[in-house]
């Protein structure tokens, strides 16, 4: 059955993976799964076929024969649990990965969202400048739990799971922040996913789409 994900025609970061198909395409090359993507613009995704297949009008979403998913946790969780590759056999080990994947997107990736907003969308407010810092203190607080967990280990919890997809991809997001910076074994696993060749795959479609032509 063809799967088919939706992604942004010109995506606002220009291409650095920001944007949320970076995840599902990455969990889709993990999977070893082939895919295709239609490309949307803004005014695409209010459109009733799309609000179709996402009540909120956004991308990614997914498309696989009768079934259609938006959410990108759900996406994820949804390829993870049917191919091997990216959740444990093991029940406990399988349930805890997917606590790391709820983790991500509930614990960690809410201040992240929140100084995304502080530093583009609010930047022009007059207490701007006085907010800034405790929305970065809010940032930090989880980080400083999740970096003592991480130690030195290479992934959260054991092999590399659908959970490290998703803080890697959260996490990815703070660097020109200079935030992942400040925790060291955080900057190195965030690296280690970006190493890893199903990543680079992700990337490189996506860029593809968004990079000027060449010439
Ligand atoms: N909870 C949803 C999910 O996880 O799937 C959130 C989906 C979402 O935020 N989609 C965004 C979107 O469609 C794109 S990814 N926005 C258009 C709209 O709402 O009208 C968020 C995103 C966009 C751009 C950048 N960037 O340029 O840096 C980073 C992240």
């Amino acid at each position: 059955m063809t799967i088919t994900i939706t992604a942004f025609e010109r995506s606002p970061d220009g291409g650095k993976g920001l944007a949320r198909d970076t995840r599902v395409r990455w969990a889709l090359e993990e999977a070893g799964l082939p895919y295709q993507v239609r490309l949307v613009s803004f005014a695409d995704m209010k459109r009733p076929d799309h609000l179709a297949v996402h009540p909120f009008g956004q991308i990614p979403t997914y498309e696989e024969g009768s079934l259609s998913l938006f959410e990108t946790g759900a996406i994820v969780l949804h390829i993870a649990e049917r191919h091997p590759g990216l959740l444990p056999e093991d029940r406990e080990s399988r349930a805890r990965a997917i606590t790391w994947m709820f983790a991500a997107l509930n614990t960690v990736e809410p201040p992240i969202l929140e100084l995304a907003n502080a530093t583009i969308h609010e930047r022009d407010m007059p207490w701007s400048a006085e907010r800034l810092p405790l929305v970065k203190d809010r940032v930090r607080a989880p980080l400083n739990q999740l970096s003592a967990r991480l130690g030195d280990a290479e992934w959260l919890d054991g092999t590399f799971s659908a959970g490290d997809l998703l803080m890697v991809s959260v996490l990815l997001r703070l660097r020109p922040s200079g935030i992942l910076d400040e925790f060291r074994n955080l900057a190195a696993y965030v690296a280690r996913g970006e190493a890893r060749p199903a990543y680079r795959r992700a990337f490189a479609a996506q860029l593809a789409v968004n990079a000027p032509p060449v010439g």
